[in-house]
């Protein structure tokens, strides 16, 4: 009877050494859904499901969706949008930041009601790209400019509709391309840049805006898990984790990633959600040990 328990736990770790060296067996374990039309964002709703925003054709009014993803389908939930980006929750709501200049704001039944247009915003609007909501329900917005260096701005959104601008590129001569943003606490905000690939914290109340991290390529979007480790995706397909938004990024592989846009955790907690714009299509990562 000795001898057979030693064995199968021989086996046991045999088999473990190879689920955690193989590439192949590890590319297994990521989950992927196809047909996506064009991914840009991925939250999770009120209701704990997972919605995702999609494009459609990219400068085409009316074709985009904030869709539901369903067991292995991903269904539309609210449709007539144009180009769909920043998704986020608030309360009972999602928040949908539009490129071709909306903010857009759905109950759970699927019903959209537009929060502020782009005539009504204080600068030219030129593209906007992510969304992140406080405590409070105040709705930031990142505008990435006009992808010439000039336009890059942030905006706060109330929820019934005030626009304050938080930042722009005659402030801040590094706010290039601000598109990645993500809350820090009540008063400061990471901000990912999608031209400079530098990642930088702003002081919502001193306006200091100071760089952190760098390298990102066409940085994109920004996450961070239960344990406050922080993700950081660049568009040209390659995502990072980080202690701290400071320290070293390790780069996480995921074979097939064509262009990795704007994440978040799953609702499990253990999966990173990536949507892949060119790739049409979903990345379910597990997160690192
Ligand atoms: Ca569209
Ligand atoms: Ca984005």
């Amino acid at each position: 009877m000795a001898k057979k328990p030693l064995f199968v736990l021989h086996a046991m770790l045999l088999i473990g050494w190879t689920v955690a060296v193989s590439p192949g067996t590890l590319a297994a374990q990521v989950k992927v859904m196809k047909g996506v039309r064009v991914p840009e964002s991925i939250a999770v709703g009120p209701d704990g499901r997972i919605y995702v925003s999609e494009v459609g054709e990219y400068e085409k009014y009316g074709d985009g969706a904030i869709s539901v993803v369903e067991g292995d389908e991903v269904r539309p939930f609210a449709t007539g949008l144009n180009d769909p980006h920043g998704l986020d929750a608030w309360r009972d709501h999602l928040f949908v930041s539009d490129n071709r200049g909306q903010v857009w704001r759905i109950d759970m039944k699927g019903n959209v009601e537009r929060l502020v247009d782009s005539t009504q915003f204080p600068r030219k609007i030129t593209n906007f790209n992510d969304i992140e909501i406080d405590e409070d329900g105040n709705v930031y917005v990142s505008d990435s400019g006009d992808w010439e260096g000039r336009g890059g701005a942030i905006y706060r959104i109330t929820q019934d509709g005030k626009i304050t601008t938080v930042l722009t590129d005659e402030e801040a001569w590094q706010l290039v391309s601000p598109n990645g943003l993500l809350m820090e606490g009540r008063d400061t905000m990471l901000v990912l840049d999608y031209t400079t690939g530098n990642l930088h914290r702003l002081d919502l109340k001193t306006k200091v805006f100071k760089k952190l991290n760098g390298g990102f390529g066409a940085g994109d979007g920004l996450a961070r898990d239960a344990r406050g480790r922080l993700y950081v995706s660049d568009f040209k397909g390659k995502l990072y984790v980080l202690d701290t938004p400071e320290g070293k990024p390790q780069p996480i592989e995921v074979k097939g990633l064509v262009s990795a846009a704007d994440i978040t955790i799953s609702p499990d907690g253990r999966h990173l959600l990536v949507p892949d714009w060119e790739g049409k299509q979903l990345f379910f990562v597990p997160l690192p040990e």
